[in-house]
């Protein structure tokens, strides 16, 4: 019997567009050069661990319906050590370069801090064996500070100041072997770090908790020489009322309050730019104005359904957009594409995994190969740039240079009189960028 856990699926090819094989790339070619780099540097996409390994495919009204013969259903490490494999012939198979996790997605929490430090120790050492095999590597880290019961009223922002001191010592054993397995980034997302009421919650005490253990994160950080790139996931909601990194605004708000700018960029995830009330490329510009862009979480939601579904993203405009924006930016340094997202409910069997990544992989290759023409055609950027000429001389250079106030500015205006405003050509632009699609 073979030991692979997917012996039906050989590695996805690049096959190109007329390919009628579900199981190939159609646009994604991982080694074609798009500008100066390849579309697999441009891209970094990566395995979300918890989804594509340990999502059972339940829902509030049903169990979990996922097929994963390989996993024989308990929480034991050796189940956990297996899994690895399993996660590493995957990404080998679809040529996922990157994979990022939880400590708790990856080996069973224990009885006592120091058990699951064990555990975790244990399936450390088969991911960095795996890893060295296979070269891939780990985008980023993060602690699940979550699922546990201990945290139903937060972690770092809990009122219970020994559930503040039982997640620092959670994050600071999941930044070590973030760090041992050389993971170029580590993520914050603070999923019970909010509120689900007013009536018995301290805001302020709670926010200046949160910036108090980044803090120490950032000093151990420095301690253990861990080079990587730490990220804030914003989220306004869910499992929480609110949730205090709310968006990239609220989150960069935050930063700059608490003198964590420059320690900390974004990980931006679609369906949370949603579930925020904004686009995805409203939430990559704000951070991109901060030089704050850190990595992106890609997925999408549902217009129709008003929670995270985390589904595989297939919208080609939506990934055109995304791939502007970071284009625009200079790229990816050390963050990626990270699929946070789930197969359906009803998509419950092991090749279900792979359609759901070539879909999405291929989307992101046509939204790149689109978004670079865009640019190289340049009338976009030129139309853009000749909007704000009037800035780049005269009186416009003098007010951003901070030469004039409100004396010089008024009797500029009399004798200068009634401003020309040009149009902003909203439609004529829509049409330009469709016309690449
Ligand atoms: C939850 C979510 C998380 C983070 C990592 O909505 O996106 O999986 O990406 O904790
Ligand atoms: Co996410």
């Amino acid at each position: 019997m073979s030991n692979e856990a997917f012996p039906e699926i050989p590695t996805i090819q690049f096959e190109g567009a007329d390919s009628k094989n579900p199981l190939s790339f159609k646009h994604y070619n991982a080694d074609e050069m798009v500008g100066d780099k390849s579309m697999k540097d441009h891209l970094r996409f990566s395995m979300a661990y918890w989804h594509a390994m340990r999502n059972p495919l339940a829902d509030p009204f049903g169990v979990g319906t996922a097929e994963r013969p390989w996993d024989d259903g308990s929480d034991s490490v050796e189940n956990a050590q297996r899994r690895v494999w399993v996660a590493f012939e995957f990404m080998q198979k679809l040529g996922l370069e990157y994979y990022c996790f939880h400590d708790r997605d990856v080996a069973p929490e224990g009885a006592t801090l120091e058990e699951s430090n064990r555990n975790l120790d244990a399936v450390v050492d088969e991911l960095e064996k795996a890893q060295k095999e296979t070269g891939i590597k780990l985008l980023w880290g993060t602690a699940c500070l979550f699922v546990n019961k201990r945290y139903n009223q937060g972690a770092a922002t809990s009122p219970f100041a020994d559930v503040f001191a039982y997640s620092a010592a959670q994050v600071k054993k999941a930044l070590e072997v973030t760090h041992r397995l050389g993971g170029e980034g580590y993520t914050f997302w603070g999923g019970r770090e909010g509120y689900s009421t007013l009536w018995n919650t301290d805001i302020k005490r709670e926010v200046n908790h949160l910036a108090l253990l980044l803090k120490m994160a950032v000093a151990h950080k420095k301690k253990i020489g861990f080079t990587g790139d730490f990220y804030i996931e914003p989220k306004p909601k869910e499992p929480t009322t609110h949730q205090y990194d709310s968006d990239a605004a609220a989150c960069l708000n935050f930063l700059r309050e608490h003198d964590l700018m420059g320690e900390l960029k974004l990980n931006l995830e679609t369906n949370h730019a949603t579930l925020a009330g904004h686009s995805m490329m409203h939430e990559m510009e704000v951070a991109i104005a901060a030089d704050s862009l850190g990595s992106v979480d890609a997925n999408t939601g549902d217009e129709l359904i008003g929670w995270d579904t985390d589904q595989f993203p297939t919208d080609i405009y939506l990934a055109t957009k995304m791939m502007l924006s970071l284009l625009k930016s200079g790229g990816f340094d050390k963050g990626g594409l990270n699929f946070d997202a789930k197969v359906r409910r009803e998509s419950f069997e092991p090749v279900d995994l792979f359609h759901a990544h070539i879909g999405s992989m291929d989307t992101f290759a046509r939204g790149l190969k689109t978004a670079h023409a865009i640019l190289a055609d340049g009338r976009w950027q030129d139309f853009v740039k000749q909007r704000y000429s009037t800035w780049d001389s005269g009186i416009g250079k003098r007010i951003e240079n901070g030469e004039v106030g409100f004396e010089e500015l008024e009797s500029y205006t009399f004798s200068n009189g009634e401003p020309s405003v040009k149009s902003g050509r909203q439609e004529m632009l829509e049409n330009l960028i469709n016309d690449f699609i």
